[in-house]
């Protein structure tokens, strides 16, 4: 047989293992490699995997050499707000004053002047700037990933955000699920009507399930945002329109959200900062995934992470995302997260790669398609200008990424390399 692509020549292929349910706990710690091997892509799909030796009885069209590289599955980034209008550098000067997140938010800053700005910018801008940070996250080694709505806060333009997420999924060569993260504040004029918006959101549950607009739905639940009462009607609403659910849970104070997330068998619990051990032992007895998004808490400045070794020491699933916004997580670089995770939340390089890779697919519903590299799986692969997959979280804040491929195409690709 003969192969449409044969990357050969590969120091160490990073091997995650694809399970039913999620990695928990111990099995976070495995992490199977081959060393000197080589992979070969038929169809867009995996058509052979093994030795380097062996490769050289297969052929192909086309011969990429890994030069005794890292190769990995391309990475899943499980938690972002992609698609918004304008930037929030001016918020950089409140934060070191000392104005609080949450207290910019409630001056109408924060999430509010995002969603000015999105209500403000049409479908096709939207698009574009999209587009951009779409392919800046590509570049840095993501294949498959989440993006919410949530800047729009009134029909018309939460729909246009959704609709612009369809379109890049569409266009792009990434696969993106779509989450509709109507609840993500309270617009202004609903101050004090909250049950009211929450209604309105709900009542867009409909149109978005007819048009799948969104697999998902998600809610911010958080003080002077929404409650944990408020959360649990909305997730109950949307798994009756047969949504899945996820929801940024206990970000900022301990409202139970880890706890709600498991109650309603949410695929995800986000953030979990000041999750309660209770609600950890919670989350160790269930298969919803725990996406910690440390480079938010690194770019609000706190001193406190979510507790990821407690949470795998638990026996919980654990996954890692950028939470790109232009407010709390200013960064489309999910290897910069990997760098924090190991030395803020001190996870091994083993977990840090199950967690990019095969929880975060988990975690999006993505795992039958994304996350590992298995014959007849789309070939999402990553060559890395890397020795081995320690190497990655070690060495920080810059792009690793050499040649980056979504189901056996190339996606991205850096002319020069670095000789170890
Ligand atoms: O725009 O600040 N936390 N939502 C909840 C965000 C951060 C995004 C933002
Ligand atoms: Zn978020």
């Amino acid at each position: 047989m003969r192969h449409d692509v044969l990357i050969n020549n590969i120091g160490q292929l990073l091997l995650p293992k694809n399970t039913e349910t999620p990695l928990k706990g111990e099995a976070m710690k495995q992490l199977e490699t081959m060393e000197n091997a080589a992979v070969a892509i038929s169809g867009g799909k995996v058509s052979w995997l093994g030795s380097h030796e062996e490769s050289r009885q297969k052929e192909a069209d086309r011969v990429i050499d890994a030069e005794g590289k890292l190769v990995s599955p391309g990475l899943v980034d499980p938690h972002t707000h992609l698609v918004f209008g304008g930037s929030r550098e001016e918020e950089m000067a409140l934060k070191q004053a000392g104005v609080a997140y949450l207290d910019i938010l409630k001056q109408g800053g924060g999430i509010l002047s995002t969603v000015q700005a999105t209500r403000d910018a049409s479908e096709e801008e939207l698009f574009e700037k999209g587009k951009f940070h779409l392919e800046r996250i590509a570049s840095h080694g993501v294949t498959t990933m989440e993006a919410k709505s949530g800047y729009g806060l009134d029909k018309k333009t939460e729909l246009k955000q959704l609709k612009v997420v369809k379109k890049l999924n569409e266009t792009s060569k990434l696969d993106i699920t779509a989450t509709f993260l109507g609840p993500h504040a309270i617009p202004e004029d609903y101050k004090g009507r909250e049950d009211a918006f929450l209604d309105e959101m709900i009542g867009l549950l409909d149109e978005i399930k007819k048009k799948n607009l969104a697999q998902y739905t998600d809610i911010f639940c958080e003080t002077g945002v929404f409650t944990t009462e408020q959360s649990l009607r909305f997730m109950e609403a949307s798994k009756e329109k047969g949504f899945g659910v996820k929801i940024h849970a206990d970000e900022i104070d301990p409202l139970g959200g880890t706890e709600l997330a498991v109650d309603m068998d949410a695929v995800s619990a986000d953030h979990l900062v000041a999750a309660s051990d209770a609600g950890i032992s919670k989350l160790a007895d269930s298969s919803t995934v725990a996406v910690l998004l440390p480079g938010t808490t690194f770019y609000l400045g706190k001193d406190t992470y979510a507790r990821a070794r407690k949470m795998i020491d638990s026996g919980a699933a654990v996954s890692l995302a950028t939470d790109f916004n232009p407010g709390s997580c200013v960064t489309e670089n999910l290897q910069l997260i990997m760098s924090i995770a190991a030395l803020k939340l001190k996870m091994t390089p083993e977990e840090i790669w199950n967690a990019a890779t095969v929880n975060a697919a988990h975690a999006i519903g993505m795992e039958k398609q994304a996350g590992t590299i298995e014959i007849g799986k789309p070939a999402d692969i990553v060559v890395w200008d890397a020795p081995n997959y320690k190497y990655i979280p070690y060495h920080y804040g810059v792009n690793h990424t050499r040649t980056v491929m979504k189901n056996g195409e190339v996606v991205w690709e850096r002319a020069d390399s670095h000789v170890f």
